[in-house]
């Protein structure tokens, strides 16, 4: 018998003006799934020989994604605010703003140093209700902590393509069926375990790590079968797909300061359109997210692409982090 499941427009239904905007981004995640699929053979791989706001190499994928995002939200009518990691100032809409509810954060193409070796990358999005009166654009309306999210999600280029999403009310994951065009349910209610047995986390980066962190990571590595030591490591460089395996298998994914003079002292992640969306269903997955120091998704950003560091994945593995770090071990 046919196994007819939830598709990811059902699902969304009930949200509203939400539910629109949510699947335009179900529709430019199809639309870039495609375009990945087939970029050796057209043409778009490779670099565009500039680099943007934050000094990175840009990929001809990253740009053209972010082309898609932003044609896929103008065309709800209802988001008046873009803040895109491809966008040096964050795109407004004036002629939405009326009508428009919505202020949309995304890496269109995140992980892009996998693109050139085939793999996996995601787009990751957080949504946020405009706080402002008519079509007036603040910086304190862009500028505005995790907790405000209405909805976060990620999507996932791997063997299938993956919709993980939050509107606050659990966490629901949504495979591409290619042969229908739908996201169909996949992962109901996916809830990360209190503990897990690996951590992710850049290890070339170790030197100019804290000391602190260092005792952490060697802690990992030590062995002690009563606690599940030593933990395995697992690191894509692909923040969708090494938190995805956090969620679904429990551990820690960690990208966290750094002493380079580069820019990249207070970690590598962005806020608004990484770390916090991250945050978000990684909260309501019952994980954790933090600096270290602080719960991410309370941070007031005061920069469009602030960096914060980010310890992020099953509750005990993220406060044991903490202790490291604050000096309680
Ligand atoms: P990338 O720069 O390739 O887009 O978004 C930043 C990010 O990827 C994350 O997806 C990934 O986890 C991390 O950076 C990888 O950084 P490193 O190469 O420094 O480990």
């Amino acid at each position: 018998m046919t196994d007819f499941r939830l598709t990811l427009a059902q699902h969304v239904r009930s949200l509203g003006d939400l539910a629109i905007v949510l699947d335009q981004l179900t529709l430019a995640g199809k639309v870039i799934a495609r375009e990945l699929a087939r970029a050796a053979l057209i043409g778009q791989l490779g670099t565009t020989g500039e680099t943007n706001v934050q000094g990175e190499t840009v990929k001809k994928l990253d740009v053209w994604a972010n082309d898609v995002m932003v044609s896929a939200l103008e065309a709800t009518g209802l988001v008046c605010t873009l803040v895109s990691e491809e966008m040096a100032e964050p795109l407004h809409l004036a002629q939405h703003c009326a009508r428009g509810r919505y202020i949309a954060c995304f890496d269109p193409v995140d992980g892009s140093s996998n693109l050139d070796v085939n793999g996996i990358v995601g787009t990751i999005f957080s949504i946020r209700r405009h706080q402002g009166d008519g079509n007036d654009h603040v910086a304190a309306d862009t500028l505005r902590p995790g907790t405000e999210q209405v909805a976060a999600g990620y999507i996932m280029y791997g063997p299938g393509t993956l919709l993980v999403y939050t509107n606050g009310a659990g966490v629901n994951g949504f495979t591409l069926d290619p042969t229908i065009g739908e996201f169909v349910r996949s992962h109901q209610g996916i809830r990360i375990p209190a503990r897990g047995r690996t951590y992710s986390v850049n290890e070339g980066n170790s030197p100019r790590w804290d000391p602190s962190l260092r005792r952490y990571i060697e802690h990992l590595r030590a062995t002690d079968v009563a606690s599940g030591r030593p933990y395995t490591a697992r690191y894509v460089g692909s923040l969708v797909a090494d938190l995805h395996r956090t969620l679904l298998e429990g551990g820690i994914y960690l990208y966290p300061a750094d002493a380079r003079a580069d820019g990249k002292a207070t970690g590598k992640l962005r806020l608004l359109y990484e770390a916090a969306p991250m945050g978000f269903i990684t909260e309501q997955a019952g994980g954790k997210a933090s600096t270290g120091l602080e719960r991410v998704l309370e941070i007031q950003p005061t920069a469009y692409h602030q960096r914060v560091p980010l310890l992020i994945g099953s509750p005990e593995d993220v406060t044991l982090a903490e202790e490291f770090i604050s000096g309680g071990r």
